[in-house]
């Protein structure tokens, strides 16, 4: 009986996401859904991204979190479109809430819609909001057992990025396993090591970044 309802939750979740997905390809644009741990440096890395992209990519952003503006505040500064979500409670977002928004969000003027979903390892991964692109963020902080541990986000992500690897130094953790541990779960995923804080690794991102959205474009 459980497992049924969950199946039909699912079902109901992926009919609303495909109607967001054939929305915002209609209206060319290319949708990302940003996941991760919290703290993993997923507005980090997109404030860096919206700046060294200025002027050659439009960005829309939206914001989950269970409460607060924080982050929609600190993208809001680099005056881009965004709107932010309060789950209020949900440890993710889901079709729905974004179906409920997506008319307010200027879509004939902007190439690329992030949806920086809930800081959560696991949930996440579970619901299709509607985009093209699943990509994950992992601060290597969290440790290389993780890829093992928390399979599901792994798997279902086109891109891996790791991030904090100025941190690298101070940490015993064993990136060489967290990288194939991830690719023995998914081996088409497309991984990039950066830190948000040096700058390091981040040209490869952002190029890689331009070039999809203008292929999609
Ligand atoms: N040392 C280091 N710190 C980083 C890096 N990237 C982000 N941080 C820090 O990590 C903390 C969390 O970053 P956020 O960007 O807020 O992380 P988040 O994933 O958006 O967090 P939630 O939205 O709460 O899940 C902040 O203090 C950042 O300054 C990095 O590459 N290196
Ligand atoms: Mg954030």
């Amino acid at each position: 009986m459980k497992v049924r309802l969950v199946k039909k939750i699912l079902e109901a979740n992926d009919r609303i996401a495909e109607n967001n997905r054939k929305k915002l390809a209609d209206a060319g644009v290319y949708t990302m859904n940003l996941m991760s741990a919290p703290g993993a440096g997923k507005t980090t890395l997109l404030q860096r991204t919206i700046k060294a992209l200025d002027g050659r990519i439009r960005f829309g952003v939206i914001e989950g979190d269970i409460q607060g503006t924080h982050d929609a505040e600190v993208i809001s500064a680099l005056n881009v479109p965004v709107i932010q979500i309060n789950t209020e409670g949900a440890c993710h977002l889901d079709a729905n809430m974004i179906s409920d928004i997506l008319p307010e969000m200027p879509l004939n003027a902007i190439d690329i819609l992030v949806i920086e979903n809930v800081g959560n390892l696991v949930c996440p991964a579970e619901f299709d909001v509607g985009e093209e692109i699943k990509v994950m963020l992992f601060s290597i902080t969290g440790g290389e057992d993780k890829p093992l541990k928390y399979p599901l986000m792994f798997q279902k992500s086109e891109v891996l990025i790791l991030n904090k690897i100025d941190l690298a130094p101070y940490l015993d953790v064993d990136m060489e396993k967290i990288k194939a541990d991830a690719i023995a779960l998914n081996p088409g995923l497309r991984i990039f090591e950066i830190s948000c804080k040096s700058g390091q690794g981040l040209d490869a991102w952002v190029a890689w970044l331009e070039d999809k959205v203008k292929v999609s474009a």
